[in-house]
């Protein structure tokens, strides 16, 4: 194989040159400027060619044969492959008819979900801009990432960017932070990530010696990097609040905390040093109030406050602690302990959000948004926060609080999702797949037989990004990438955009949609464009078929002030978009609301779930894939343990059950059971078990329970319940479960996820 075939190309982890062999089998290679490329790059070998592509467009038998409408049968039923112009007319004609016999609020079209790296393929991209041509959609809201963040901080600092976009460069840290205090904890494989890529895990590489002392507070090891500096404080999970706020405590009754700075800076510090203090409720939120919630000594709390005073000090909060109920609070709090230290605003101080969680946060690149492909205007004023999807199809006319206004559920009859897997992102899949029942008609575009695709009525096979030719970058990117054609479609797959043209083909509006280009054009048009606006800022940037011919390019080196910094410098001249213009530990606003889950300040409010069982099951991002992408690849399946998603469970806890090392078990509560593989550690705190997000769902009747269902391949989301965070953000808070565990006795059943559902020729 001569390195002319190397072709360059772009993931979600990582940028990569790949070729194929003579036999076919693909060949990755990282880029080379990547100090520390994903170990996740191993999955795609395994993944493209893997049997559950789907190779041709299929229906659902039953609603080939009965038609659209309601029905307990998805998920359940065999479909029939049929060539790619029946399918078409068959959902142009139910796109049709929903928008003129319910109007278009009819069609929900939010689509969440990651897709594919590469800017002008985007699915939900494509997905929205087609749906705008045609009258627009119910759409969707914040993300499943940091959604709870994302309406929280725009009421307490202005947006989530000053954080995100904003945060300091990890050798910003290295140089001049004393103490990395990390809510959460620093987990290194999650900094494989970052969305629409990355070309160098800068993160990644800082992590192997991050030359700071640490505090990295979570009830799993894994969260803390290898290092000298590092302690790992296994906290009992969902109380970190109960911490900082001893924390803040501590440093107002010593005080130490930096009263200049909550005047200069923040408001409503005195409502918050006031609940501190216990005024209003009679409970001093001290150190040792807070021991007795998280389980830490009151002395190491002091202690740790002692040190947080005494250098400079960032406090970060991974994501994965807005993820859960009362998730705001967290972030909150953990904001309002920085504030009270009086660092932010100071380089390597103050306070960070999503360190660990994501790989661009920390990055050094430029700040350059990479090309994107316009969406247009959806004239559909219906919106739902995102992870209410389930509510969304069971509720119809059903009111609901969010942000301080009061929405109703539209009634959704067309279902159409490109680009992302509910049956792996949403709560309690139990419920979601009654949900799911509801539509008239659910269509879905996918590259492999997911439980979602498996749950709909027509599948659209798409190309996977090795497949078709795009311009890949993330948000915050040293590169963008000339995506070439790695391989051939698989069996008929086609692009999104293909799909969608052929849509709105039939619909009448092709040439809205394509604006007569193919997409070789539509890349071409987006990069010049792109281009000519950083060529009018002064900068250098190559014509397309130079770019197209490196492979890659550098981005330009665009930075911009970062607002928190700003306001530290001058409150008065550069105010944040508060209400006050300052830092808000107290919000009238929210206050305004109403909402006892989210109340005008940071609060310790314990979680409501806490039915299902005596186990606290951690529900985080898999080390060995993105979510459910790339699950049937190398590195995700060498980590199974008797072929499933292998759980986490402490050894007295395990003894305490007779469970060993490599059994496989089943893990339940009120809401539904999956079968998982032991893994016996040290590394959990005990009365917690981790079970990473991700194993592609395969719904099958128990063998030991007759009546009874299981996910035999061990998805946490038959066991997480679909509840918000709060009524103020309606996030995510799909993090935590409470479950118990017991050795599966009885035959152990074979996957049917790891095979196309069953297929028929029409
Ligand atoms: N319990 C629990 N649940 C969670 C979380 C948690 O912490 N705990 N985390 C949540 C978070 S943060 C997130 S972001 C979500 C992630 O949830 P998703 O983003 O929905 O998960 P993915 O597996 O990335 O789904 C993307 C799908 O798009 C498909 N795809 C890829 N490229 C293309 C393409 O070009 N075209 C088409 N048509 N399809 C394509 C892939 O095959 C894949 O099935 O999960 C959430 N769910
Ligand atoms: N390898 C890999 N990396 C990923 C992803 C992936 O799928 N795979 N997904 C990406 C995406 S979309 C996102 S949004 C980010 C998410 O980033 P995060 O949400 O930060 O990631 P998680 O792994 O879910 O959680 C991080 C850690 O928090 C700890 N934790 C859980 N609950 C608690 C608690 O109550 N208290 C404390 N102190 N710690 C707790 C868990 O042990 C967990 O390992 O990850 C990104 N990175
Ligand atoms: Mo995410």
């Amino acid at each position: 194989m001569s390195t002319e075939h190397w072709r360059p190309s772009s993931t979600h982890w990582g940028a990569f040159r790949a070729a194929t062999d003579a036999d076919g089998t693909l060949r990755v290679q990282p880029h080379p400027a990547d100090p520390a490329p994903s170990p996740l790059l191993g999955n795609l070998a395994g993944t493209v060619r893997h049997r559950t592509r789907v190779r041709r467009p299929a229906i659902r038998r039953g609603w080939l044969t009965g038609g659209p409408g309601p029905t307990g049968a998805r998920g359940d039923e065999e479909f029939v492959e049929v060539g790619w112009d029946t399918a078409l007319d068959l959902v142009a004609e139910q796109l049709e008819r929903t928008r003129r016999e319910h109007g278009n609020e009819a069609i929900f079209g939010g689509s969440y979900g990651w897709a594919s790296a590469g800017r002008f393929h985007h699915a939900q991209s494509q997905l929205h801009r087609f749906h705008n041509t045609i009258g627009g959609y119910t759409a969707s809201r914040n993300n499943y990432s940091f959604g709870t963040s994302q309406v929280l901080l725009p009421h307490v600092i202005g947006s989530t960017d000053a954080l995100l976009q904003h945060a300091d460069s990890w050798a910003t840290i290295q140089e001049h932070t004393d103490l990395v205090v990390a809510f959460g904890g620093l987990p290194g494989k999650n900094l494989s990530i970052a969305s629409g890529g990355i070309t160098r895990h800068t993160g990644s590489a800082a992590l192997r010696d991050l030359g700071t002392d640490l505090v990295a507070i979570s009830p799993l090891a894994d969260d803390v990097p290898a290092g000298p500096g590092a302690d790992w404080w296994p906290i009992a999970p969902g109380t970190d609040v109960a911490l900082q706020l001893g924390l803040a405590h501590t440093l107002l009754t010593t005080g130490r905390h930096d009263q200049d700075f909550l005047d200069r800076c923040c408001t409503g510090s005195e409502v918050f040093a006031g609940y501190l203090l216990g005024d209003a409720d009679g409970i001093a939120k001290s150190a040792e109030w807070a021991a007795g919630i998280c389980g830490i000594d009151a002395t190491a709390i002091r202690a740790l406050a002692d040190r947080m005073a005494a250098g400079r000090t960032l406090i970060t909060v991974s994501w994965s602690l807005q993820r859960t109920e009362h998730g705001e609070q967290p972030v909150w709090a953990g904001l309002a302990l920085a504030a009270m230290l009086g660092q932010i605003g100071l380089p390597g101080g103050g306070f960070g959000h999503g360190y660990g969680s994501m790989a661009d946060i920390g990055d050094d690149a430029p700040a350059v948004r990479p090309p994107t492909l316009p969406l247009g205007r959806n004239p559909v004023r219906a919106f739902i926060p995102v992870a209410r999807i389930a509510d969304l199809l069971l509720n119809p006319g059903q009111q609901y609080d969010y942000d301080g206004q009061r929405l109703t559920y539209p009634d959704i009859r067309l279902v159409h999702w490109a680009g992302g897997n509910p049956f792996h992102h949403h709560q309690d899949l139990n419920r979601l797949r009654r949900a799911f029942g509801r539509p008239d008609t659910v269509v879905v575009h996918e590259t492999h037989w997911t439980a979602t695709a498996r749950h709909a009525d027509v599948v659209f096979p798409a190309t996977t990004a090795l497949e078709r030719e795009d311009v890949g970058a993330g948000r915050r990117d040293s590169h963008l990438i000339a995506m070439h054609q790695v391989l051939d479609p698989v069996g008929e797959a086609r692009d999104d955009y293909a799909v969608l043209a052929g849509l709105a083909q039939r619909l009448g509006t092709h040439q809205e949609f394509t604006e007569g280009r193919s997409a070789r054009e539509w890349l071409v048009h987006l990069y010049e464009q792109w281009r000519a606006g950083l060529v009018a800022q002064g900068h250098d940037v190559p014509p397309f078929a130079e770019f197209w011919a490196a492979g890659d390019l550098r981005m330009p080196d665009v930075r911009h002030r970062a607002p928190l910094a700003a306001l530290r410098s001058d409150p008065e001249r550069n105010p944040l978009p508060t209400p006050s213009g300052r830092i808000e530990l107290f919000s009238a606003t929210i206050d305004s609301f109403g909402y006892p889950d989210c109340p005008g300040h940071p609060v310790w409010l314990p979680a409501r779930q806490r039915r299902g069982g005596p186990l606290h099951l951690i529900a985080n991002q898999p080390p060995t894939r993105l979510h459910g992408q790339g699950d049937v690849g190398e590195v995700s399946q060498r980590a199974k343990v008797a072929g499933r998603e292998p759980i986490r469970i402490h050894p007295r806890d395990a003894a305490a059950r007779e469970i060993s090392d490599g059994d496989v078990v089943r893990v339940f509560n009120h809401l539904g059971a999956c079968l998982a593989g032991a893994r016996v550690s040290e590394d959990v705190r005990p009365g917690v078990v981790v079970l990473p997000t991700g194993a592609w769902f395969d719904p099958q009747p128990d063998p030991a329970r007759p009546g009874e269902t299981l996910c035999a391949h061990g998805n946490p989301n038959v066991l997480t319940a679909d509840v918000p965070s709060s009524r103020l953000s309606q996030g995510c808070a799909g993090q935590h479960a409470h479950v118990e565990v017991e050795r599966h006795l009885g035959p152990v059943p074979a996957l049917r996820c790891s095979a196309p559902p069953p297929l028929a020729d029409s």
